[in-house]
């Protein structure tokens, strides 16, 4: 896996100019994101911290939890490709993955690693606002209890069929085999399903103990 590196500089130019919100990875090795539910302003920032073991960010849609939102919309959506923290970390440094939230449509995420979107490794940033709505994070990780997670460009994880690993770098998903086809998805609110932000690049490392960094938290 190739990591292009980002001089803390420019993203520290960056933060000053836009809101970066922080969720971490695997905190404390855990299978989790946090926080897992957050709302972020179209032209804000997300930088994902891949805090421990080997994970990913990947986009999916509400109702088909653990699989790439391309599946199931004309969405290309985002995927960080799997993230190995330790390499990272062996370096004094930690990866990062950075979207910019393009819109306010809902943007669900799942970790693409084994069966840790069905055990609940899954996020919402912008949930749906309308009264009574059952589209909920919590409703959302019970139909991932259900769920058969798909990497993106490869098949059943695991075991499924080698995975895009991509790069951190702004990996785009490659089209899933098999797409089942016909559902362009909604959100909620009935907002069409829509990758919602961009992926920042370059974005990959960040130097855990340098000056500044506490800035960007
Ligand atoms: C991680 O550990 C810290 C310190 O024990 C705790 O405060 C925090 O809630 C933990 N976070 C998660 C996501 O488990
Ligand atoms: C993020 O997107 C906004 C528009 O949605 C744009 O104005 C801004 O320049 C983008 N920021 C970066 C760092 O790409
Ligand atoms: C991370 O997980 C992926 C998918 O399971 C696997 O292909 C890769 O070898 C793992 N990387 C490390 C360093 O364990
Ligand atoms: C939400 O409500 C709709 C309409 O009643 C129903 O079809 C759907 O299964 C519900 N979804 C969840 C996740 O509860
Ligand atoms: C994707 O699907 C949505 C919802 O059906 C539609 O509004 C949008 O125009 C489509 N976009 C493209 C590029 O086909
Ligand atoms: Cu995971």
């Amino acid at each position: 896996m190739q990591f292009a590196t980002l001089a803390l500089a420019a993203l520290a130019s960056v933060a000053s100019a836009q809101r970066v919100t922080v969720v971490r990875v695997a905190q404390n090795g855990s299978l989790t994101y946090t926080p897992n539910d957050i709302r972020v302003n179209v032209g804000e920032m997300v930088q994902f911290q891949f805090a421990a073991g080997n994970h990913t960010v990947t986009q999916s849609t509400f109702d088909q939890p653990c699989q790439p939102i391309s599946m199931h919309s004309n969405v290309t959506g985002f995927h960080s490709g799997f993230v190995p923290a330790a390499a990272s970390a062996a370096q004094n440094q930690m990866s990062i993955f950075t979207i910019n939230v393009t819109n306010t449509n809902p943007m669900w995420i799942y970790c693409a690693q084994g069966r840790h979107c069905e055990n609940g490794m899954v996020m919402v940033i912008n949930a749906p606002t309308a009264a009574g709505t059952n589209r909920t994070l919590a409703n959302h990780r019970a139909l991932a209890a259900q769920a058969n997670t798909v990497v993106p460009g490869g098949g059943l994880a695991p075991g499924g069929g080698g995975g895009n690993n991509g790069g951190v770098n702004g990996a785009i998903p490659g089209a899933p085999g098999g797409n089942p086809g016909g559902n362009t998805g909604t959100d909620a609110n009935n907002n069409p399903a829509t990758a919602g932000a961009s992926v920042l690049t370059p974005a990959t490392y960040m130097l855990l103990a340098a000056a500044g960094f506490a800035a960007l938290l």
